[in-house]
């Protein structure tokens, strides 16, 4: 797993890009700390032990460029199992720029996107479905991404798999074992107990890839589609939840023909509020797609706000709009907006619809009651379980594929087939679950996730 420029000493900005108080660059490999020394003024780093702080100067011959304090990490006590410095400077884009530039003259290079994390994960501090939840992590903007992330990035998905893994192996090498011993026909491990191992993990598998779908919620947000007539006031509910004039609004109908999409969270849980051309036959060209733009955003939709004017549908067309949500399979909330222009018997027998809401999107209290109507709506219990969620793609693809091995070795253990293709089949499914945590990894695949990460990282 050597890679060229693998003993370089890398540097590079960790905190974001921008003024603020502080910044933090941060060197990592064997020159890191001499590297340091020669443009700090104030000790010899080269003598200080590990995890301390240095106040001191940076200069550049004769110029003070900042005052800062330095941190020392040395190997194997840091992030990337190499000796680390953390230079604390005051935040100003150009005196970071400075010190960079100053780092590479004295001999460290510039660091690639996510190259920390991966010398971490090279040098064994974790592994790699770990070094991708530290990603996750980073950009959780949620409670339920974080602890995802969290729960990944401490090693508990990894434990679930690697106990997976540890299972397959030994039935794999019992079975590798009675090949040695082929003339003698033996059979050192059960078929039936394989055949009930393999449905075992087949069914723990398949939970996992059950729940990448939360996963992607969880991460991306729950897909909450604002659909309607022209003018049911779609646009000012989009506005009201997000507390922010996103979308224009007006009398005419037919204002918003494009989708308008922005997050927010909710109790913990975050949504992706949509806001739709409203549905109507039309001759105008451009609303037409809107409109059909609207039907695909619904199609993919997590939860569905459906809209009423409730002063000016007359309640029998409501009641056969809401008669067809009853029939799809998406769970719906059917919101009766514009409460305010309505007498209360109209209210009232619209209320006595299945999953009604009666508002107006302009009444502040009537909005927190949406709210905790969308959050009753939503499996709140699923977010919250301590049980492992799948979130990440390039995992789910792994299982699916360790799930097809492993249907082989069913198929093949029913079919009676020799021990040498049984034992490829597990190998298959092994190889699979080995991608995840990345005991198995190719040099395309670890550049591919590391390069989506941020340099610095
Ligand atoms: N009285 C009253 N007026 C409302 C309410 N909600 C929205 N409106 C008004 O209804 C009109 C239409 O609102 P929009 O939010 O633009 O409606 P829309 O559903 O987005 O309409 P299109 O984009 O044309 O599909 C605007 O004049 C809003 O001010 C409400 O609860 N009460
Ligand atoms: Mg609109």
């Amino acid at each position: 797993m050597q890679q060229t420029g693998w003993h370089d000493t890398i540097v590079a900005l960790a905190t974001p890009q921008g003024v603020g108080a502080l910044a933090i660059i941060r060197l990592s490999g064997e020159q890191a700390i001499a590297i340091a020394d020669k443009m700090f003024y104030g000790k010899n780093l080269t003598e200080q032990p590990s995890h301390t702080l240095h106040v001191g100067t940076i200069r550049d011959g004769e110029t003070i460029i900042d005052e800062v304090v330095v941190g020392l990490f040395k190997a194997p006590r840091s992030f990337t199992k190499e000796d680390i410095v953390e230079i604390t400077c005051h935040g100003s884009m150009y005196i970071v720029k400075q010190i960079v530039m100053l780092a590479v003259h004295h001999g460290a290079r510039l660091a690639k996107p996510g190259e920390f994390t991966q010398r971490a994960f090279l040098n064994g501090k974790f592994d790699l479905a770990q070094a991708e939840a530290i990603a996750d992590l980073i950009h959780a903007d949620s409670e339920a991404a974080r602890k995802t992330a969290m729960y990944q990035m401490r090693g508990g998905f990894s434990r679930e798999i690697k106990a997976l893994r540890d299972e397959l192996v030994h039935f794999a090498s019992l079975i590798e074992l009675e090949l040695d011993f082929s003339e003698e026909d033996v059979e050192f491990a059960s078929r039936q107990q394989l055949r009930k191992l393999v449905d075992n993990i087949n069914q723990k598998i398949t939970g996992l890839i059950d729940s990448f779908e939360l996963g992607n919620v969880i991460k991306n947000g729950l897909p909450t589609v604002i659909a309607g007539k022209p003018n049911a006031g779609k646009s000012t509910l989009l506005n009201a939840l997000l507390r922010e004039e996103r979308a224009i609004v007006s009398e005419i109908a037919g204002t918003t023909r494009d989708v308008i999409e922005d997050e927010m969270t909710l109790g913990g849980i975050t949504f992706r509020f949509i806001d739709t051309a409203g549905l109507r036959e039309t001759s105008d060209t451009i609303e037409a797609i809107g409109v059909e733009k609207t039907k695909q955003k619904l199609a993919e939709a997590g939860l569905i706000l459906f809209m009423f004017d409730l002063s000016t549908e007359p309640i029998e067309a409501i009641r056969s709009e809401i008669v067809r949500l009853e029939r799809q399979p998406t769970p719906y909330l059917a919101i009766g907006n514009k409460a305010d222009l309505c007498d209360k018997d109209h209210i009232t027998a619209f209320e006595e619809l299945p999953n009604s809401i009666a508002m107006s999107a302009l009444d502040e209290k009537d909005l927190q009651q949406l709210e905790e109507a969308i959050l009753q709506k939503v499996n709140i219990e699923a977010f919250n379980t301590g049980s492992t969620v799948v979130t990440n793609l390039r995992h789910e693809q792994a299982l699916v594929h360790a799930r097809q091995a492993l249907n082989q070795v069913v198929a093949g253990i029913e079919q009676g087939i020799s021990n040498d293709l049984l034992a490829l089949d597990i190998r298959q499914a092994l190889h699979h679950l080995g991608e995840i945590t990345g005991e198995i990894t190719t040099d395309d695949l670890l550049a591919n996730i590391f390069s989506k990460f941020c340099i610095g990282k």
